[in-house]
């Protein structure tokens, strides 16, 4: 008895060391498998997670703002873009205030890049595409087109100079050259508001049976976004991590713009170094767009010199060095004076001469895209945003992907929303409230 109880434990000893043995053994193999099998989860949760969201669709839209859950959000990304939430996120994503998640678009990305068979799809800018704005519209609707159809993209920017004086690549290797041979189609969609809805929007053939070249080029500067709700696009929007049912260029911009782009060594410099001189105070930030004036003379008339005050009656209760920082970014030399003198200790400027990217003289624009690209970048990153109706104010409104205190300058107005949205409440001068229209 008293034998056989010993064989029974040295039978234990022996089995729980190999058990031992053979779990160090496993664990090498096990971790690799554990990464790979999260990864995998991860991924298919996120996928179920974009079809849950497509079929219970329970946004609200008031105007072009989509409001989701009651939160302040433009389309429906994960976390609003307040300044303060943004220190973590901001180290991520080169200073670019919005908090996404684009890790399968990005997948499939990386995808297209690998796959050596992929044809291609160019954004071109040879001058006379637009401002800055309208060349942010035109990359984004061909970004998407690239995406949809599994296509590498590029970006042939010459005009004023090269983007990469001011953006480099983030996610897409999209400053390459085309491999030579290659069959091409080029269209001139500058603005052309029928291409989209006749191509895109409504046909019921894939636009990659309809467009077969190897290289496609396009000169746009519309939004193509909405057109791509045709149901022929819904399994692709799903895939790469989109909502097909609240496609907009609200909800789409700040995902594709961060997938392309982070700001070069100098602007990045320049823009850590704006956003550190305003750290712990409230950003407050006026784009105020008056169109043809001395500094930009041969551009159309925006809006008048006498709906101004209004502007500095908003900006007026900020005017506390202490709390907050005003900055004021224009397209005419004199308003941007007048804001200088009006708040003199609470003024924050960005050095440089004002310029239309695509109007200026090209020197003179190529050296002031920098000052473009800072500002925009800038406004993404206001705690208060009033913007003009214009590109270059609406689009850095999507990046900061934020409803929150965005206001829109129009018609001698400020307004809640964007400038083109619903206006259903107005700022009052004498009460410093928003109201119903008086
Ligand atoms: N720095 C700066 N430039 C501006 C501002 N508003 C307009 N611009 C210039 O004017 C151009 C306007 O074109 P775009 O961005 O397409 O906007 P839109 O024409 O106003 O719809 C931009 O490329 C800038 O060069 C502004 O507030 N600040
Ligand atoms: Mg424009």
């Amino acid at each position: 008895m008293e034998q056989s109880g010993k064989k029974v434990f040295i039978l234990l000893i022996v089995c729980s060391c190999s058990l031992i043995f053979l779990s160090i053994l496993l664990s090498n193999y096990w971790n690799v498998g554990l990464v790979q099998y999260k990864y995998w989860i991860e991924k298919n949760m996120e996928l179920l997670r974009n079809k849950t969201e497509y079929l219970s669709n329970k946004q609200t839209q008031v105007g072009n703002i989509v409001l989701k859950n009651s939160n302040d959000k433009l389309g429906n990304s994960q976390v609003g873009a307040e300044r303060k939430d943004t220190t973590e996120n901001s180290k991520n994503n080169h200073y670019f205030p919005v908090n996404i998640n684009i890790s399968l678009a990005r997948d499939e990305v990386k995808h297209i890049q690998e796959n050596s068979e992929a044809k291609y799809i160019v954004y071109l800018c040879p001058g006379m595409c637009g401002g800055w704005g309208d060349r942010m519209t035109g990359i984004t609707s061909t970004f998407m087109w690239s995406l949809v159809t599994k296509r590498k993209f590029v970006i042939q920017h010459h005009h004023p100079c090269a983007l990469t004086k001011v953006y480099v690549s983030n996610h897409v290797n999209w400053s390459i050259n085309l491999p030579k041979g290659l069959t091409q189609t080029q269209r001139y969609l500058i603005d052309n508001e029928q291409f989209s809805p006749k191509e895109i929007g409504t046909p019921n053939t894939h636009i990659e049976k309809r467009y077969s070249n190897d290289v496609i080029i396009f000169r746009n500067n519309i939004d193509w976004i909405k057109a791509f709700k045709n149901a022929l696009y819904k399994d692709r929007l799903i895939e790469l991590g989109f909502n097909p049912s609240n496609l907009s260029m609200d909800y789409i911009f700040p995902k594709l713009h961060n997938l392309l782009f982070k700001p070069q060594q100098e602007l990045q410099k320049k823009l850590e170094d704006f956003l550190h001189s305003t750290k712990n105070k409230s950003l407050v930030c006026a784009q105020i767009r008056i169109g043809k004036n001395p500094t930009i003379p041969n551009d159309p008339t925006r809006n008048k010199p006498e709906f101004l005050p209004i502007i500095w009656d908003f900006l007026a209760q900020y005017n506390n060095s202490i709390k907050y920082k005003i900055f004021v970014t224009t397209d005419s030399e004199n308003i941007r004076q007048s804001a200088k003198r009006l708040f003199p200790t609470t003024i924050a400027d960005t050095e440089g001469v004002i310029t239309h990217t695509d109007r200026s003289n090209q020197n003179q624009a190529c050296q002031g895209m920098q000052k473009v690209a800072l500002d925009f970048n800038i406004l993404s990153h206001c705690d208060v945003l009033i913007i003009s109706r214009s590109n270059f104010g609406e689009y850095a409104a999507r990046l900061r992907n934020s409803a929150k205190e965005l206001y829109g300058f129009t018609n001698g107005n400020i307004v809640k929303g964007f400038p083109r949205g619903e206006k259903n409440e107005y700022f009052n001068r004498t009460t410093k409230q928003f109201s119903k229209k008086q």
